[in-house]
């Protein structure tokens, strides 16, 4: 990157510059009130949208308040998303050729209404609602993210669990190829995650169709994903095809990887370091001095009932 010292910048840039700066939190703010993202939205960004906007999105009371939103552009060109390669910026320069329409979601294991859905029956009884959430990598950078999409718990009722379901397990889809990382063995392919049925249930997690008011671009998961924002970044599994109730606790991923690292809970907590270096504080994406990480992310309120009495330190 070539850096001009002050002297060399003409008048214009400075002009040019503020004034997208300016359209970037025109854009931010109409996203906040529920316009229109796209049209306008879309052409003003220096990162293009999927251009589809979700219409009848209604504002959840369960977002964060008062958190500045982290903007589109860093939110959809630095993530994680193995498939498409293993640095922050290949999900969004790999995942063009990613088909996630049509699309089938198979529900089995322990419940009474297993089957193959498509993704539109899938999620179509639910009203979208826009979430407001604190995100946390692992590697300690957060974000703050205006999610689209429904409550887990709603959807997993549908199909009835029955008394054996203590565990949902998900799993990504298989393409190696669409998705290049696949090709490589970086990690046990597909995906899979899980949640226990009371972390599942719990009103604060979401399985995502969007972002900023529209689908859900193919690096952030699209067309469906998990989203849990009292744990780490890892646990919101991407463009899932399987969801199973078990009656054991499911394998992880990450755990399956690394299991002295990554634990099958994955809590955000400041009080338990990752092996290799601090959970104690984060950087959040755009901002410059680092903040502490909050015990659940900030969701200790909501959540930490669900662990009253366990050993964080041994449940990682
Ligand atoms: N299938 C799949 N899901 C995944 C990942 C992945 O590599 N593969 N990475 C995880 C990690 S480590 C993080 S931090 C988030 C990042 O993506 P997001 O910013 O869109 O949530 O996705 C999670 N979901
Ligand atoms: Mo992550």
């Amino acid at each position: 990157m070539i850096i001009k010292r002050p002297p060399d910048i003409k008048a214009s840039e400075i002009t040019d510059k503020s004034l997208y700066l300016r359209r970037r939190e025109f854009l931010r703010d109409t996203a906040l009130a529920g316009l229109a993202v796209a049209g306008l939205g879309a052409s003003a960004r220096a990162v293009a949208g999927t251009g589809e906007k979700l219409g009848n999105v209604k504002k959840s009371l369960l977002s964060s308040p008062g958190e500045e939103l982290t903007p589109y552009e860093d939110i959809t060109t630095y993530n994680n998303f193995y498939e498409f390669g293993t640095n922050k910026e290949d999900p969004a320069a790999n995942s063009g050729k990613f088909k996630p329409q049509p699309w089938n979601v198979r529900v089995g294991g322990e419940c009474n209404k297993p089957g193959s859905y498509a993704l539109e029956d899938f999620i179509k009884p639910h009203a979208l609602e826009e979430r407001i959430y604190r995100m946390r990598c692992v590697e300690a950078w957060s974000m703050v993210i205006p999610w689209v999409g429904i409550p887990l718990g709603d959807v997993l009722k549908r199909f009835e669990p029955n008394g054996n379901a203590k565990y949902v397990a998900f799993t990504t889809v298989m393409r190696p190829n669409e998705m290049p990382g696949q090709r490589r063995a970086v990690l046990e392919w597909p995906y899979v995650e899980g949640l226990r049925m009371d972390e599942a249930m719990h009103p604060l997690t979401i399985l995502s169709i969007g972002l900023y008011g529209e689908v859900l671009p193919n690096q952030n998961g699209a067309p469906l994903r998990l989203v849990v924002p009292w744990k780490y970044g890892f646990k919101g599994i991407k463009s899932i095809v399987k969801v199973e109730f078990t009656s054991r606790q499911p394998p992880t991923a990450w755990n399956i990887s690394n299991s002295r690292e990554y634990g099958f809970y994955s809590n955000v907590n400041p009080q338990v370091d990752h092996p290799r270096w601090s959970q104690g504080k984060e950087r959040r994406i755009g901002e410059f001095l680092k903040r502490k990480t909050l015990m659940f992310n900030g969701y200790a309120d909501q959540v930490a009932s669900l662990y009253a009495g366990m050993d964080l330190q041994k449940n990682y």
